[in-house]
């Protein structure tokens, strides 16, 4: 059975439906012609600022060292919007890519003006026809002093209204939205962008979850320095409410506006649960940031193989599919966890602490059992008479 990943977001055509999410790895033309040499769909840049900036200080990351959450307060660090919409930027990300792979840029200015000044730049950009799509950042949490701007909706609503006035000069717009948590928030969430469905063709839904503490109990201190520990959460802990926010606005928003999944995303059922929450499409981050870009091959052929053992042949098969539960449903499951092959994984997350401590305490007893043989034998040899 041939199976078609093939997808559209905002109307553009996608060769498979998974592509990274801004932040990770793509902040240079070098980084992002690795994904765009990858299976990845589409390729996506660092949300920009007008100026270049290096961001917080460091160390403002961390990763849990069984990678099942990240933090990152990295601040914006990017090279400015006149680099990501620059011609030769272009050029030199998308050169050894499939002719029409799309090219999407981010942006996340620090005020309402700067957005605007963004805006008009791609407007009357000599490669305005090159950039397939815009995805305006709402939800960075890590802006110091600054607060996530999705989350006042009024906020969202007079941004959106400004920057309707340039819809017929612009590409596509798509929306990067933060995790909702409260249903009264998804409904205030949905109807200001449904208002505004001549502007904003899909949401990336969800951003990482904001000011979130890793605490390191050997020095007693924040495990990032930046903005006195708190930063973004991303990875598997957040891939839950991820499904759930896509689900969610799925239900809620208008269906002219495509839903692309990102959270947590680190496998082909991942991406298989995002597609039956109702995404369009499904962005990479954590996992393309840990693993690297070969991740999205990896990702795209395991989604293959599961489409292909249930028999959808194409995204649509599956697209909001969500069933809901049933005791037949939940029998069929249990049967199939008792069938599976023991301790098999595709994923290429290394192994977890408690894997590594066992092995390491395994190699010392070995170590230790060997060195005793060996004087054992040497003092057995001293005490046996010579032949
Ligand atoms: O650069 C960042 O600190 C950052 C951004 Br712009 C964002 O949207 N989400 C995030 O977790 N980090």
């Amino acid at each position: 059975m041939v199976v078609e990943l093939a997808t559209t977001v905002a109307g553009i055509l996608l060769k498979t439906c998974v592509y990274n999410a801004s932040g990770p790895r793509s902040g240079t033309s070098t980084a992002l012609s690795k994904v765009a040499q990858s299976a990845s769909g589409a390729v996506l840049a660092k949300s920009a600022t007008v100026q270049k900036q290096s961001g917080n200080p460091q160390p403002r990351t961390w990763h849990h060292p069984d990678y099942i959450a990240s933090f990152n307060s990295e601040g914006l660090p990017n090279n400015g919007i006149d680099y990501y919409i620059d011609a030769t930027t272009i050029d030199d990300a998308m050169k050894d890519a499939d002719d029409d792979k799309p090219y999407f840029v981010s942006l996340s200015g620090k005020s309402l003006h700067d957005n605007m000044e963004m805006l008009h730049k791609i407007a009357s950009a000599p490669t305005k026809n090159r950039i397939s799509a815009i995805e305006l950042n709402l939800a960075c949490p890590n802006v110091i002093g600054k607060p996530i701007i999705a989350y006042d909706v009024d906020q969202m609503d007079s941004i959106l209204e400004q920057v309707s006035q340039l819809t017929d000069s612009l590409p596509p717009l798509g929306v990067k939205l933060p995790p909702y948590l409260d249903f009264q928030h998804f409904q205030q969430a949905a109807s200001v962008l449904n208002r505004h469905k001549k502007l904003v063709k899909y949401v990336a839904s969800i951003n990482t979850l904001g000011n979130a503490l890793a605490v390191d109990v050997v020095s007693e201190a924040p495990c990032i320095s930046s903005n006195s520990g708190f930063a973004g959460l991303s990875g598997p802990a957040v891939h839950y409410t991820a499904l759930a926010n896509v689900r969610k606005l799925r239900e809620l928003l208008d269906e002219d506006i495509d839903v692309v999944g990102v959270g947590g995303v680190r496998s082909g059922k991942d991406v298989f649960a995002m597609l039956l929450a109702g995404a369009t499409a499904v962005q990479v981050g954590t996992c393309h940031w840990i693993e690297g870009p070969s991740c999205f091959d990896r990702i795209v052929d395991e989604l293959r193989v599961l489409m292909e053992e249930k028999g959808c042949r194409r995204i649509e098969d599956v697209k909001g599919k969500l069933k809901a539960w049933s005791k037949e449903g939940a029998a069929k499951s249990r049967q199939a966890l008792l069938s599976v092959e023991p301790a098999k994984t595709n994923s290429a997350v290394p192994l977890s602490s408690s894997e590594l401590q066992f092995w390491k305490v395994l190699s010392a007893i070995l170590i230790a059992v060997l060195a005793i043989i060996c004087t054992l034998d040497k003092q057995l040899g001293q005490l046996l008479p010579e032949e």
